[in-house]
């Protein structure tokens, strides 16, 4: 490799490498035997329920505008082709929502949080997030676990695009917790220097939301 490709790679790199070099996004967690797969008080279903506070907006792709704001370097008003025209991923989860159904093996393509975060560069202060929806619907989690490996911006759900009941025409999975905070008809990505409640950590829910830990209300 020439002192040229190192130099050219070298934006996109850099947060990736001050990340790794703090230890900023490992959270630890291994991962699990098959065996270990299904979280504790989880049943399995074979379908996809839809929950939501009961208003499923409308989101045309040529009004669609995804924000990035708060602390970070380059805040971004996204138009659905800035936002199709970044790296695209696909990742297979499992989904575990805190009224006790799990769903495995769900199929997601999109845009990364790891490679947004690489476009907005996080400030060194930053260290939650708050998610805003179409809807209304807010949620809020450490920005570790927005970054997690498998948390995906996702367009498409087994191959199809994402219909409006499960957010469409995009959401946020991070599959390591419970899915409320997988906001649908995500809006606005907002990073902060501390946490702060959104809807459901409001009314009871839990801050984190981990479910191998039954992290389900405030008091859990
Ligand atoms: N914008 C928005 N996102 C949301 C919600 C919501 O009401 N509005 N509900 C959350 C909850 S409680 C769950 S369990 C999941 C449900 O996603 P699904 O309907 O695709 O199964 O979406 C989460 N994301
Ligand atoms: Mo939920």
């Amino acid at each position: 490799m020439t002192d040229d490709s190192l130099s050219t790679d070298s934006k996109l790199t850099t947060s990736k490498r001050r990340w790794a070099s703090e230890g900023r996004f490992l959270t630890g967690r291994i991962s699990r035997p098959e065996t270990d797969r299904l979280p504790p008080g989880q049943h399995l279903v074979k379908n996809w329920p839809v929950l939501d506070l009961g208003e499923q907006p409308i989101v045309e792709l040529e009004s669609w505008r995804l924000q990035v704001v708060g602390g970070v370097e380059h805040s971004q008003s996204l138009t659905w082709a800035a936002f199709m025209a970044l790296a695209q991923s696909s990742k297979i989860s499992d989904i575990h929502c805190v009224t006790t159904w799990s769903r495995y093996d769900n199929k997601w393509e999109g845009v990364a949080t790891r490679d947004l975060l690489d476009l907005v560069q996080p400030r060194p202060e930053a260290t939650h997030v708050m998610l805003t929806s179409y809807d209304g619907y807010t949620t809020n989690l450490p920005l570790a676990d927005f970054a997690a490996e498998e948390a995906i911006l996702a367009t498409t759900w087994e191959g199809q695009p994402l219909t409006r009941d499960h957010g469409g025409p995009m959401r946020l999975v991070v599959p390591h917790l419970y899915f409320w905070k997988s906001a649908k008809w995500l809006s606005r990505i907002e990073l902060l220097a501390g946490d702060a409640a959104g809807f459901w950590e409001k009314n009871g829910y839990h801050m984190l939301g981990d479910p191998w830990r039954e992290q389900r209300y405030s008091d859990d």
